[in-house]
């Protein structure tokens, strides 16, 4: 890296030109090498690796730029009916790597920095995640977009631009702590800002009714939201849509100079800091009122901005081609990614109402026919519920609107479904049974209100459909719908494991599986060649080496790639059971300790890797965190038997580390108690690349498992009809623990992993957790066939050959999983849209 005169890299073998359309690597090289001239951000002397990315990423905005505007240009002018799908989390990760391999640069990008003195692996780590969300919500809707882009659908993204994501998690003796996570801490090349895309949101404030009859919402605190534009790219496609995120700010209006030259500061800019507090942080703390006001804020935040968008482009085509509003529907759909967004129901309602003058039944009828929703739990504390009085103060308007949607509700059940009175104070919006806390049933107020509501795997559906929303179902038969979740295979398996995406690419003699990966399943008929075996086995050793390498960095702690890989990662929560997991790994330490050095030798090794943020005020799932990492330090420096088993709690779990931990991965847990996970997405990754899962019948586990065989996939457990059952035998202690998981427990206190009070942990085993019953969960009933399975799994392994026939087997079944069949099935059997190719 050679300086000349005007900075930057060497110029006279580099020209610095600005080129959007550079193809071949001497051209991207030139493009970079402008932006690391011309850059304001950085001094043009430097072009360390930090640099270089930026200007990377420069240059690739450049590209995306150009087929953005092409993209929305052609949207304009064909004018096709558009999709919004509006989300509080985004979990886009890391975008150079997936930009550059979805406009198929990526050989010309690594030649053009190798030319500049760099290497792009090491350049597309300088990038942080984009960590706007918390779990599989989250990275759901980020692989939508990703095939939303790639299947050519005209459809927009809406989020928040949060300042700071959830958090950083770090691991100290104490266990986990939170630290506030800067993405943005320098910049993002891939934001742009839109300075002329705000509007204004209101909060507070009163009800005006006019004297003919008509309403207005007036006063309170009015701040503007200002759009920041992230082009998503399609994989081999120029077509390229907008996740749009919106900032609030307060006008220099609401700045008192006055007050601020008489010294009162912090007075002088109230509204500019409550402006400030409402992209600060996903999920601020709601233990106190401000709080949860603050989350209100939040979610009304990004309805309302989104809505007047949606309306504002909506107008712009109603008027060249004059339209009806009853034609709305026909040009708009509006996904609401779970209940965060329910606001956009009334909010639409108050836009059609107040500022457009339609009566109720005119815009009841648009609405409905406008908003679907989609359902992820049937946790019952994971159903949103607002406090009225909360509601009232803050959004006056809405709130009667509710009322109104409510009572209406009620009186048509009345006239039409006299049967289902004594269900109608379950089945209504607002539910008053505690007077001293009337609250608005979020989940209720979407059914009522929604055309299409869906469940996100087939179980879940179910499950939906006979119990949380049966009622619903006898009133809207049509209404409740399946479309299993799925994820981006650009992502998740051709980027994140270029070795083994070219070995199947080299065996099926094509690479359209990346778009169409039904054809996976012409692997099946292969699984038995040893040559494609052999090559199978050696990505994946090459993919374990580097997870081992990575490990070693990030933990200090060496773990064998000859060693079984076996990963558990997604949020910690109860009830996803890494509890069972540790109790599992700590029996087989014991054991392993009992073991004559001979037997020893017999055992298969295993390395356990756990990962996940437990949320910062759940106790319980924090004290798992502690108990992973107190097992870690003492099996992994155990000279006795740390040759046979390691345990490794996995810091800061994101999307970028599970680009790293999948693709080594050979095992993975997926564990929940049955009829709790409504899908998880880690387990169709995980099966994608190859890996084996050990697990539940539960949420998309099911369905995995019919694809790849049973015999590809280690089942164990309580099914999910089965649960209230044992629950109740459980209470009325019918219960007969197995003495293996006796054992464990006690040796944990028995202090073999220190001295922190694991009591109130294991006694949610027994009766006294937060969910009142005992061991709600059901780990120890699930823990002997855990066990048992577990057994299964180190027997298989002792034939190599067998383990990568299942292996094969499971990327060859997981066709069904790409999200572009799941967002074809949402495009077809809920918006009702069709692709719109930028030709
Ligand atoms: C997850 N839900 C489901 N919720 O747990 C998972 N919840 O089974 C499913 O695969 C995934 O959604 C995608 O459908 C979540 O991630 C949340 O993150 C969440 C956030 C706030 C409040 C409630």
């Amino acid at each position: 890296r050679e300086f000349n005169g005007s900075g930057g890299v060497d110029s006279v073998k580099v020209p610095a030109i600005a080129n959007p359309m550079a193809e071949t690597a001497s051209e991207i090289a030139s493009n970079i090498n402008y932006h690391a001239t011309f850059s304001p951000h950085f001094s043009p002397f430097k072009f360390e690796p930090e640099q270089a990315y930026y200007a990377a990423a420069d240059s690739v905005r450049d590209r995306l730029l150009k087929q953005w505007n092409d993209t929305y240009y052609h949207f304009h002018k064909v004018d096709p009916k558009q999709t919004y799908y509006l989300s509080m989390e985004y979990l886009q990760g890391r975008a150079l790597t997936n930009a550059i391999g979805n406009i198929n640069l990526q050989g010309a990008y690594a030649d053009a920095l190798n030319k500049l003195g760099h290497e792009l692996e090491e350049i597309a780590e300088q990038e942080k995640d984009a960590a706007l969300g918390n779990g599989g919500l989250g990275r759901l809707a980020s692989c939508f977009l990703d095939s939303m882009a790639t299947l050519n659908l005209p459809a927009w993204g809406y989020g928040l631009r949060y300042k700071y994501g959830l958090f950083k998690q770090k691991i100290t003796r104490e266990g986990q702590e939170e630290v506030a996570e800067d993405w943005l801490e320098k910049f993002s090349p891939w934001e742009v800002v839109r300075h002329d895309i705000t509007f204004p949101i209101r909060f507070f404030g009163h009800v005006e009714i006019h004297p003919t009859g008509s309403r207005k919402w007036i006063g309170g605190d009015v701040l503007q939201a200002l759009a920041y534009d992230v082009p998503i790219p399609g994989y081999k496609t120029t077509n390229t849509i907008s996740l749009r995120l919106w900032e609030a700010k307060a006008g220099a209006e609401h700045f008192d100079l006055f007050q601020f030259n008489d010294g009162q500061y912090e007075s002088a800019a109230q509204l500019h800091s409550r402006a400030q507090q409402i992209c600060a942080v996903l999920y601020p703390g709601d233990a106190t009122e401000d709080g949860k006001l603050l989350r209100l804020k939040q979610q009304f935040f990004l309805c309302s901005a989104s809505l007047q968008d949606i309306i504002f482009r909506f107008k712009e085509r109603r008027q060249k081609n004059s339209w009806q509003w009853s034609e709305f529907p026909s040009k708009v759909a509006v996904q609401l990614n779970d209940t965060h967004p329910t606001l956009a129901i009334p909010e639409l309602m108050r836009l059609l109402m107040d500022d457009e003058g339609l009566g109720w039944d005119e815009a009841w009828d648009i609405t409905t026919r406008t908003i679907a929703y989609t359902n992820h739990t049937v946790l019952p504390e994971a159903l949103e519920k607002w406090s009225q009085a909360v509601m009232r103060k803050l959004l006056p308007r809405h709130m009667e609107i509710i009322e109104e949607i409510d009572k209406r509700f009620i009186a048509s059940i009345r006239s039409t479904r006299t049967d289902l009175e004594s269900k109608l104070p379950a089945l209504c919006i607002l539910d008053n049974s505690n007077p001293q806390k009337p609250v608005v049933r979020m989940a209720n107020l979407c059914v009522v209100s929604a055309h299409t509501v869906n469940g996100v795997a087939q179980l879940h559906s179910d499950i939906l459909k006979s119990d949380l929303f049966a009622d619903y179902v006898s009133i809207w038969p049509t209404k409740f719908q399946n479309k299993t979740n799925g994820i981006t295979p650009r992502r998740w398996l051709r980027f994140c494991s270029p070795e083994l995406s070219n070995i199947i690419t080299k065996w099926l003699k094509t690479d359209d599986w990346v778009t169409n990966l039904d054809l996976l399943s012409e692997l099946r008929q292969l699984a038995d060649n040893e040559d494609l075996q052999v090559e199978w086995a050696s990505a994946k050793m090459a993919n374990k080496q580097r997870l081992a390498q990575y490990i070693l960095q990030l933990t200090g702690v060496q773990i064998d790639p000859n060693s079984l890989f076996d990963i558990q990662v997604k949020r910690i929560h109860e009830y996803k059971r890494q509890l069972l997991n540790i109790l599992g790994a700590i029996y087989r330490y014991k054991k392993l300790k009992e073991m004559s050095p001979e037997e020893r030798k017999k055992t298969i090794p295993r390395t356990i890797m756990i990962g996940g943020k437990a949320f910062a005020t759940y106790t319980n799932a924090k004290r798992i965190v502690k108990l992973v990492c107190d097992v870690g330090a003492v099996v992994n420096n155990d000279i006795e038997v740390n040759k046979y088993l390691k345990v490794v709690f996995v810091p800061n779990y994101n999307v970028s580390v599970a680009e790293m931990l999948i693709p080594g991965s050979e095992l993975s847990q997926h564990i929940s108690t049955a009829g709790m996970e409504a899908s998880g997405t880690s387990n169709m990754k995980f099966a994608l690349n190859g890996c084996i899962i050990i697990g539940t019948l539960d949420g998309a586990n099911v369905e995995i498992r019919e694809e790849i065989g049973e015999e590809n996939f280690f089942l164990f457990g309580a099914k999910a009809d089965e649960v209230p059952r044992l629950r109740k035998d459980r209470e009325n202690g019918l219960f007969k623990p197995d003495p293996r998981f006796e054992e464990a427990k006690q040796f944990i206190t028995s202090g073999a992993f220190g001295s922190y009070d694991y009591n109130p942990l294991l006694d949610s085993l027994e009766g006294n957790s937060g969910y009142g019953r005992g061991d709600y969960f059901l780990v120890g009933h699930d823990f002997p066939s855990y066990m048992d399975a577990q057994a299964r799994v180190d027997e298989a392994y002792k034939d190599q050959k067998r383990w990568l026939k299942m292996s094969i087997l499971s990327t060859a079944g997981s066709g069904k999983f790409s999200s572009d069949r799941t967002i074809a099935q949402y495009a077809k059997e809920i918006w009702n849209i069709e692709e719109c190719p930028v030709p």
